[in-house]
Parts: structure tokens; C-alpha cells; sequence
């Protein structure tokens, strides 16, 4: 039996914290969303506070690797001819000067395959580590990421990644509706605002744990099984 110190329960509810059966998804970790001149940049918000799960994320990213954990990362982009962006998503977009598909410094927003899109050199996946490309907010929205998960067994994920309140949060509800036992690390997490991370934070520890637990980088790796 083995948990970490989350709330409003100590996780995993079973205490079956295994390699085999628990995952790391490190969400959306991309330029666009933390680098200068991506997305988020365009928009004018506060960048350190997308930057800030960085170096909480790289020490976890660190533990789990070397116990033999899984290990999971995601991209939100489209398609280069756009044809799974949908217009009203594109339209508002525009409305605050970045416009998906549109040219910017770091190439064309949030479009698969620019410098943009791709994943931070300090978190780049290593060979073997599934990159599940999503055109959504959510990471089971028109993905085979459920598909994996099933075929790897795996019951147990741990959440991090950008933004809390749109993707990871997204995630985190379409993961825990599939059965999954969810735990978000409040640390490696960040939103354009500080107010909404809060909020996200705090609306998963509702009902007794309506998404699931949270907890912090250094409670999971104090109690980190090999
Ligand atoms: C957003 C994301 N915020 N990765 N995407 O549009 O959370």
C-alpha cells in the first residue's frame, strides 16, 4: 500500500501506487502557451505565471523517469490547413490579436509543426515517451489517448502542465469521467491568471474529491514508490 500526502484524501483511494499502473501527463507544455512570442505572449498575459510549473514540473518529470513510470505529454495544435480548427474557435481567437493560424515570431499560432507549437527544449519528451497531438482543450477529444492508457493498464495518472484552468482542467474532468484516479500537482500547474488557477485548484477538492486529489511536486516525490 502507498499514497502522498494530498487533499481531501491521501491518493491514490486504493493505495495501488505503482510504475505499471500510474502515469505523469504533462500537459501542453509548448511554446505557445509559456515561450516568448507564442500564443499566450500574443494575448498579453503574464507569462510567468505559465513559466512558473517549469522547474517544479522538470523535478517530477525527473522522479517518475527514473522509477520506470509512464510517461505522457500532450500538444493542443491543428492540422496546417486548419481543417480541424473549428471557426468559432479561430473567430475568437482573433477578437484578442491571436488569431490560431495566423503568422506570428514564433510561426503560424498554435499550428502543428511551428517553432510555436512544439514542446519547451527544459521538458522535451524523450524517445519512447507517447506525444498525444489533440486539437481541443481536452486530451480524449478526438485523440487515442484512452486507447493507450487501456493497453498500458494504467489506472493512476498525475496531472501537470498549462493551463489549469482550461486544459488540464478539461483533462483532468474527461479523465476522472472515464474512471481514471486523478491527482493534480498544484505546483506544476499554471493559468494566464492567478485567480483561475486557485479556483481550479480548489474546485477539484469539492464533494470529497469531485475530480480526484491534489497534491504538490515535492509530497509526490517524498512518496514516490519505485
Ligand atoms: C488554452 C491550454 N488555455 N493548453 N490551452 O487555450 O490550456
Amino acid at each position: 500500500m502507498a499514497t502522498i500526502k494530498s487533499e481531501p484524501y491521501a491518493w491514490p483511494y486504493n493505495g495501488d501506487l505503482r510504475p505499471e499502473n500510474t502515469a505523469l501527463i504533462i500537459i501542453d507544455m509548448q511554446t505557445d502557451f509559456c515561450g516568448k512570442g507564442g500564443y499566450v505572449d500574443a494575448m498579453g498575459y503574464d507569462l510567468s505565471l505559465t513559466r512558473a510549473p517549469i522547474e517544479p514540473i522538470k523535478s517530477v518529470l525527473e522522479a517518475m523517469r527514473s522509477k520506470g513510470y509512464h510517461i505522457i505529454h500532450t500538444r493542443e495544435g491543428h492540422r496546417p490547413d486548419l481543417a480541424d480548427l473549428p471557426p468559432n474557435k479561430r473567430w475568437r481567437s482573433q477578437q484578442i490579436g491571436a488569431g490560431i493560424g495566423d503568422p506570428g515570431p514564433c510561426g503560424k499560432i498554435l499550428v502543428r509543426g511551428e517553432p510555436g507549437w512544439d514542446i519547451i527544449e527544459e521538458l522535451y519528451p524523450q524517445d519512447g515517451e507517447p506525444i498525444i497531438d489533440k486539437p481541443g482543450k481536452g486530451s480524449f477529444c478526438a485523440t487515442d489517448l484512452e486507447l493507450l492508457l487501456h493497453t498500458r493498464n494504467i489506472e493512476n495518472i498525475v496531472l501537470t502542465g498549462i493551463t489549469t484552468d482550461v486544459c488540464v482542467h478539461t483533462t483532468m474532468r474527461e479523465a476522472n469521467d472515464r474512471g481514471f484516479e486523478c491527482v493534480l500537482l498544484e505546483d506544476c500547474c499554471g493559468a494566464t491568471d492567478k485567480g483561475n488557477h486557485d479556483a481550479a485548484v480548489k474546485m477539484v477538492k469539492m464533494q470529497g474529491g469531485v475530480f480526484g486529489a491534489v497534491s504538490s511536486s515535492a509530497d509526490l516525490i517524498k512518496a514516490l514508490p519505485a
